[in-house]
C-alpha cells in the first residue's frame, strides 16, 4: 500500500460522519468475495481485470482450493463520491453455515449490511439466517441480487420472465424481513402493554376492560425503510463476475435526458407495474393488464439481454462494435479479438455499468455511518445477562452519550469491542516486513552513496589510509550519516538480538485482535481494562480492592486491516474497524476493552451453530504431545467456535461445528499452530440416552396385551434386587446407602417430547434461573430485568400446559433440579411426601400459601440428592451418554438418626453383605479409617454406632453415589432408548440427478420431509432429516454421485429417538416365528450403543464366533 492513499485512509479516519463500517452476508456461493474483488479493484489494490477470478480476501490456501471463505477478513477502501470522500470498513464473511460463527463475529463491528442474493437460488437458509443475524445486532441492510447473467445464460429467460422472477426474489427476502419486524413489534407491544398495567396497578386507577387491537400496533409502526426495493434505492442488481451492477437510479439519470422525462418520476415508475405510451409520451400503470412491458423490462432488462445476445449468444461483431458505439465505451483491440466472449463482455460492462459503482453509491448512502448508532442497540450492547439498563449504575449509563455522539475527545473514555482473536504469521507483520523504498527515500539514498562515493575518491587521492570495506559493508552503510550512527547501532543491535534466538522459541504466529473503536480514541502502547464477560462495573465503582473478572492489559500494536496485509498505526479514533497486537496473553476469543471501569462488558455474541463433530487428537510421535497441547490452545483461540477439551479419559478433544470446519481446524493445527504430524480420530458422535413408555405392540406389530409372553430364556434380569436394591415391578427403585442410613426412592418417567424440546430451547433461560437461586440461596438480592421474570414465568406456565394429566399433577411446582450441569433437559421431580422444599422457581416469589411458608426449609443433605441426580444423567447406564427427556422423581427420602435399634441390626446385614469392609470396624474408635484399614475382625462386631458412618466415608458422599445409583437402576427398570443427533439438509437439484439425491439419503437413513420445484427454474428443493452418526463423508459422496450439481449444507436441528430397542431380544411366540431364535437381523441402536461402549473401553456384550464348525474361509466361500 502505497503512503499516500494511507495518509489519506489515516486522515479519513477521523470523520466518522464519512465511515462506513459494513460487511457482505450471503448464502455460500451467492458471490461475496467475488463481490468483495470488484470492489478492492477500485482502489488500485488488485487489477480491475482479475477482479472476480482472484477472490483477493480468500487469502488462505485452502480457501483458493475449496473455493468457499472459511474467515470473516477486513479491508479498508476509500472512494469519492463527487465532492465526499468516504472511508469504507469491509469485511468479507463466509456463507458456509459451519462457519457462521465468523458472521457473527463481523455483524458485531458493523453498522451495516451487504445482504447478497443469488438470483437463480433466491433466498436459501443461510440467507435466511444471515438477515436475522443482521436484525438482532440492529444494522441495516442492503441489497445486491447477483448472478443476474444466469438468468441469462443458463436458464435463458426472457427478460419478462426475469422481471418476475426477480420481483419474487425480493418478495421473498422482503417476507423474511416483514416476519421479524412483525415479531419484535408485537413484543414490544406486549412489554409496553404490561409495562402500563403495572404501572396502572401501582397508582391503582383502575379502569374498565379493555380490548386490545393488535394489529392496529403493527399499522401504526413505520416499516416503511424496512423492506427492500429498488425504488427506495437499496437495491443493486449485479453481476459480479461480468463486473456489472446497477441501481434504478442510474437508469433514471440516463432516461431522464434522454427521454426528457423527470428522475424523481422515473425513479417512482422505474421499478413495479409501469408501462410507456410511447404515443402520449407518458408514463402510464397497469403494465400488465394491457399486456404491455414493465418499464424496467423495456428500459433497463433489454438492454442488458441484447448486449448478452450480441456479445456471448451470437458473437456478432456488427452489433457488437454498435452497441459499443452507442454506449459511448472505449473498447481495446486485444479485448476484441479475445476468444472468450466474456472477456469483451466484461470489458464493456464494466465501463458501461461498473458493479462497484453502483454498490459503492448505495452503501454510502443508504447505509449509517458509526455516528448514527441507534440507542436501542447501544442499551442492548451494554445490558448483560438479567440485568435491565436502567439498573445500571449512573456512571455506566452515562457512557451511553459517549456511544450515541462518537466523541473522540481527550476525556473520553476508550470503549473497543474486540469479537475475535485472528493468528498472521510473525514474519507478515509490518513492523518485521521489508517495506519497499519511497520515491524520496532512494533519492535520498542516492545522494548519500553518491557523496560518499566522491568522498572515498577524494581520500583516495590523499592516500590509502581508508581502510578498505567489501562491497556489501558498503551497502550496508548506505544510509549511515554519522549523525544517525547511534540510533542505528541499537537496532543492529536488536536485530542481532533476535537473530540469535533459538528458532524453536520463537513465536511463528502472532494473534491480532479483530476489533472495533466504539469510544474515544485506542493510541499505541495504551493501557486498557480488560472487561470478562462476568464483570460488573457495580462492583468496581462501589470498592476499591482487587475486583473480579478485571483485568489490565497493553495495546502493543494497532493495524489498519487491509485484507492480506495489515499496516501499523499509532492511534485510531472512533468508529473504525481495527486490528489491536499484544492482547493473545489477556483475551481468550472475545473481550470488551475500556479505559473506564465503568463501562459494562458487552452482551456475548450470539452463535448459530452448534459445534457438534468431535474428534480425539493424539500427536504421531507421542514425545510431541508439549506441542500439540500448545497448539491446540492457540487453535482454540483463533477459532469462535471451535472448543478444545481435555476429556475425564486424557483424550485431547476437538469440537466443530462440521465436516469443513474440522478439516479446516485439523490443517490449522498441522500447519500453522502445533506443526507437527497428528492423527485424529474418527468422529466422536453424540447420543443421548433415553427411556420411553412401555410399548403396546411388539415387534411384528401385536398387541402385547393378548400375547402369551414366554418364558423368558434370553432377557437376563441380572443382580437387579440384592440387599440394598430392590425394585418392584412397577419399576420404584429403592436404594440404601451403605451405612444403612438412608434410603431414597426413584421412579424414571419419560418426559413428553415437547417438554424436552421446550427444555432445550430454554437451556440460557435456566442458567438465568439457577444463578439467581443461587444468589438468593446465599442471601443476595438481584435486580432482575421485567423481561427475565417474564421469560421465567412464560416458561413455567408453558411446562405447565404441557404437563398435564393425572401423572404430572402439581408437577412444575415440584421441579427440585433440571439436570445435567443443573440446566440439562431432565427433571428431578420431588414426590416426598412431608417434604416441603422450595422449588426451583422461588425467585417468583411464593408458591406455596403464607401458613405453608414454614415448613419450606431445606433439609440437610439436599444438595447431595440434587448431585447424585447430575451424575446420573451426565451418563447413562447404556453407554455412559448424557440423558434426555428423562424425569426423575423422588417418592421417599428416609435419613435415619445413627443410634436407633433397627439400624444396628441392618448393620449386621449388611456387614455380611459387605464381607470385605468387615474389618475397617474398629472398637471404640472415633477416628476416620479408610476402607481396607487391618483390624481384627472380633473388635470390629463391638464397635459404637456413631462412628458407623465414617468408615463408609461422609454421609453425603454416600448419599450422592446412592442416589446416582438408584437413578441408573430406576432408568434401566424402563424401556431404554438412543437418541441420535438429526442433521437437516436443503438440498437443490435438477430433475436429473433427482434419484441419485435420493438414493445418497436412502442409504445414510436419511428421510425427506418435503420437496418442492423451485418455480421458474428446473431446480427441486428437498429438504431431508439425516443422523449426524450417517453424515460423514456425505457431502463428499453427494457431489461425487451428483457430478457436483447439488451440493448440501447440514445444520443440526434436534435429538430424535431410535424407535428400536437395543436390548431387544424375541419374547412372544409371534416374535419368535418372525425373527428367529438369535434374531440377528441388524438392530440400529444396538450398533450405535456397541460402537460407543467400545470407544470408551466399556464391556460389550458381542459373541465374536457363533457356530463355529460353520466358519469357513473366504476363499472357499466363493
Ligand atoms: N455466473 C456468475 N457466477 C458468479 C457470479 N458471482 C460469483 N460467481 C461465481 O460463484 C462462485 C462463488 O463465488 P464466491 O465469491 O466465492 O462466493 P462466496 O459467496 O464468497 O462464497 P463463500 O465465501 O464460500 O460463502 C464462484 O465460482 C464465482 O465465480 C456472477 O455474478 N455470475
Ligand atoms: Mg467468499
Amino acid at each position: 500500500m502505497g503512503l499516500s492513499s494511507l495518509d489519506k485512509i489515516i486522515a479519513l479516519q477521523r470523520n466518522p460522519a464519512n465511515i462506513r463500517n459494513l460487511c457482505i452476508l450471503a448464502h455460500v456461493d451467492h458471490g461475496k468475495t467475488t463481490l468483495a474483488d470488484c470492489l478492492v479493484a477500485t482502489n488500485g489494490i488488485i487489477s480491475s481485470r482479475l477482479a472476480g477470478k482472484l477472490r483477493y480476501l480468500d487469502s488462505r490456501e485452502d480457501e483458493q482450493i475449496r473455493g468457499i471463505t472459511m474467515k470473516s477478513s477486513a479491508i479498508s477502501l476509500h472512494y469519492r463520491n463527487g465532492d465526499q470522500e468516504y472511508l469504507l470498513n469491509l469485511i468479507d464473511s463466509p456463507g458456509h453455515v459451519d462457519f457462521s460463527s465468523e458472521v457473527s463475529t463481523a455483524v458485531r463491528l458493523c453498522d451495516g449490511a451487504i445482504v447478497v442474493v443469488d438470483a437463480v437460488e433466491g433466498v436459501c437458509p443461510q440467507t435466511q439466517a444471515v438477515l436475522r443475524q443482521a436484525w438482532l445486532e440492529n444494522i441495516r441492510p442492503v441489497l445486491v441480487i447477483n448472478k443476474i447473467d444466469r438468468l441469462i445464460v443458463e436458464l435463458k429467460l426472457t427478460s419478462q420472465e426475469a422481471y418476475a422472477h426477480l420481483q419474487k426474489i425480493l418478495e421473498q427476502v422482503n417476507a423474511v424481513t416483514g416476519t421479524l419486524f412483525t415479531s419484535k413489534v408485537l413484543k414490544e407491544r406486549a412489554e409496553e402493554d404490561e409495562e402500563e398495567e403495572e404501572k396502572k396497578k401501582d397508582s391503582k386507577t383502575l379502569s374498565g376492560d379493555q380490548v386490545y387491537d393488535w394489529s392496529a400496533r403493527l399499522e401504526e409502526a413505520d416499516d416503511s425503510q424496512l423492506y427492500f426495493s429498488p425504488d427506495q434505492g437499496n437495491v443493486v442488481f449485479a453481476s459480479a463476475t461480468d463486473g456489472w451492477g446497477f441501481s434504478i437510479q442510474q437508469f433514471a439519470q440516463i432516461y431522464s435526458q434522454k427521454m426528457g422525462i423527470k428522475a424523481e418520476v422515473l425513479l417512482k415508475t422505474l421499478w413495479g407495474d409501469f408501462y410507456l405510451n410511447a404515443k402520449a409520451k407518458k408514463i402510464m400503470k397497469g403494465a400488465q393488464a394491457k399486456g404491455k412491458k414493465q418499464l424496467f423490462v423495456q428500459l433497463v432488462l433489454d438492454n442488458i439481454w441484447s448486449l448478452y445476445d450480441a456479445v456471448v449468444t451470437r458473437r456478432d461483431k456488427e452489433k457488437v462494435e454498435k452497441v459499443v458505439t452507442s454506449l459511448g465505451v472505449k473498447l481495446l483491440a486485444r479485448d476484441l479479438r479475445h476468444s472468450d466472449p466474456k472477456v469483451l463482455l466484461s470489458a464493456i460492462c464494466s465501463q458501461w455499468l461498473p458493479v462497484s459503482q453502483a454498490v459503492l453509491l448505495m452503501v454510502c448512502e443508504k447505509l449509517p455511518s458509526p455516528l448514527e448508532i441507534a440507542a436501542a442497540r447501544v442499551e442492548k450492547l451494554m445490558s448483560v445477562g438479567a440485568r435491565r439498563f436502567d439498573s445500571l449504575p449512573e456512571q455506566t449509563q452515562e457512557l451511553k452519550r459517549a456511544f450515541l455522539q462518537c466523541s473522540s475527545g481527550a476525556n473520553d473514555p476508550l470503549i473497543v469491542f474486540v469479537s475475535k482473536m485472528f493468528a498472521v504469521d510473525t514474519k507478515a507483520l509490518p513492523q518485521n516486513r521489508q517495506r519497499p523504498l519511497t520515491h524520496e527515500e532512494m533519492a535520498q539514498r542516492r545522494d548519500l552513496a553518491r557523496q560518499r562515493h566522491a568522498d572515498s575518491r577524494a581520500a583516495d587521492h590523499k592516500g590509502p589510509t581508508h581502510s578498505e570495506r567489501t562491497p556489501q559493508e558498503a551497502g550496508d552503510t548506505l544510509n549511515l550519516r554519522s549523525s544517525d550512527m547511534d540510533g542505528c547501532v541499537c537496532q543492529m543491535e536488536s536485530l542481532t538480538l533476535k537473530d540469535s534466538k533459538p528458532e524453536e522459541e520463537e513465536e511463528h504466529q502472532t494473534f491480532i485482535a479483530f476489533a472495533r473503536v466504539f469510544s474515544g480514541v485506542a493510541k499505541k502502547g495504551q493501557r486498557v481494562f480488560v472487561l470478562g464477560p462476568k464483570y460488573d462495573p457495580a462492583q468496581a465503582l462501589s470498592c476499591v480492592s482487587e475486583v473480579p473478572h478485571l483485568s489490565c492489559c497493553t495495546m502493543e500494536s494497532l493495524y489498519l486491516l487491509m485484507g492480506r496485509e495489515l499496516e501499523e498505526l499509532e492511534e485510531v479514533p472512533v468508529g473504525n474497524v481495527l486490528g489491536i497486537g499484544g492482547l493473545e496473553v489477556s483475551v481468550l476469543k472475545s473481550a470488551t476493552l475500556s479505559t473506564s471501569p465503568a463501562c459494562p462488558p458487552f452482551i456475548p455474541l450470539n452463535f448459530e451453530a452448534t459445534p457438534i463433530v468431535r474428534v480425539a487428537i493424539e500427536p504421531k510421535h507421542p514425545s510431541e504431545m508439549p506441542k500439540l497441547v500448545r497448539g491446540m490452545r492457540l487453535l482454540n483461540q483463533a477459532d469462535p467456535c471451535a472448543e478444545v477439551l481435555i476429556q475425564e479419559t486424557g483424550e485431547h478433544v476437538l469440537v466443530t461445528a462440521g465436516e469443513v470446519h474440522l478439516q479446516r481446524c485439523l490443517d490449522d493445527l498441522r500447519d500453522r499452530f502445533a506443526k507437527i504430524e497428528i492423527s485424529a480420530s474418527k468422529p466422536i458422535i453424540p447420543f443421548r440416552e433415553t427411556v420411553v413408555r412401555p410399548p403396546k405392540v411388539d415387534m411384528v406389530n401385536e398387541d402385547l396385551g393378548k400375547q402369551h409372553k414366554i418364558a423368558i430364556i434370553h432377557q437376563v434380569k441380572e443382580g437387579r434386587s440384592s440387599a440394598t436394591l430392590h425394585v418392584d415391578s412397577g419399576g420404584l427403585v429403592t436404594l440404601t446407602t451403605p451405612n444403612r442410613l438412608a434410603t431414597v426412592s426413584i421412579r424414571a418417567m419419560p418426559l413428553p417430547q415437547e417438554v424436552t424440546s421446550l427444555l432445550e430451547r430454554s437451556a440460557e433461560l435456566i442458567r438465568t434461573l439457577e444463578q439467581i437461586n443461587m444468589s438468593l440461596r446465599e442471601g443476595k438480592s438481584l435486580d432482575i430485568s421485567h423481561r427475565t421474570l417474564e421469560a421465567i414465568i412464560g416458561l413455567k406456565t408453558q411446562l405447565e400446559i404441557l404437563l398435564q394429566g393425572r401423572k404430572w399433577r402439581n408437577a412444575v411446582d415440584r421441579v427440585w433440579a433440571f439436570g445435567p450441569r443443573r440446566i440439562g433437559p431432565n427433571i428431578l421431580l420431588n414426590s416426598v411426601e412431608g417434604y416441603q422444599r422450595p422449588s426451583v422457581w422461588q425467585c417468583l416469589g411464593r408458591v406455596v400459601k403464607a401458613g405453608e411458608a414454614g415448613a419450606q426449609v431445606i433439609r440437610d443433605l439436599d444438595n447431595s440428592i440434587v448431585s447424585g441426580f447430575q451424575l446420573a444423567t451426565l451418563a447413562g447406564p447404556m453407554c455412559e451418554e448424557p440423558l434426555m427427556g428423562v424425569c426423575f422423581s423422588v417418592e421417599k427420602w428416609d435419613i435415619q438418626s445413627p443410634a436407633s435399634p433397627q439400624h444396628q441390626d441392618s448393620l449386621e446385614e449388611d456387614s455380611i453383605a459387605h464381607g470385605t469392609l468387615e474389618d475397617s470396624k474398629v472398637e471404640g474408635s472415633s477416628e476416620t479409617l479408610e476402607e481396607g484399614a487391618t483390624a481384627g475382625p472380633i473388635q470390629a462386631r463391638r464397635r459404637p454406632e456413631a462412628a458407623s458412618a465414617d468408615c463408609y466415608g461422609p454421609v453425603s458422599g454416600q448419599l450422592i453415589a446412592a442416589m446416582k445409583e438408584a437413578c441408573r437402576h430406576a432408568f434401566q427398570a424402563q424401556p431404554q432408548r438412543l437418541m441420535v443427533a438429526m442433521y437437516t439438509c436443503e438440498i437443490m437439484a435438477t430433475a436429473d440427478v433427482l434419484g441419485r439425491v435420493y438414493g445418497v439419503l436412502g442409504k445414510r437413513e436419511g428421510r425427506v420431509l418435503h420437496e418442492e420445484m423451485k418455480e421458474g427454474t428446473d431446480m427441486f428443493i428437498i429438504k431431508a432429516v439425516l443422523p449426524v452418526a450417517e453424515s460423514f463423508g456425505f457431502a463428499d459422496e453427494f457431489r461425487k454421485k451428483t457430478s457436483g450439481l447439488a451440493s448440501p449444507q447440514l445444520v443440526f436441528s434436534h435429538w430424535e429417538v431410535i424407535s428400536s430397542d437395543p436390548y431387544w431380544v424375541p419374547t412372544t411366540e409371534e416374535e419368535y416365528l418372525h425373527f428367529g431364535e438369535k434374531a440377528d437381523s441388524a438392530n440400529q441402536s444396538l450398533k450405535y450403543m456397541n460402537a460407543v461402549r467400545r470407544r470408551k473401553g466399556l464391556y460389550v456384550e458381542e459373541k465374536i464366533v457363533e457356530h463355529a464348525e460353520k466358519q469357513r474361509t473366504l476363499g472357499k466361500n466363493k
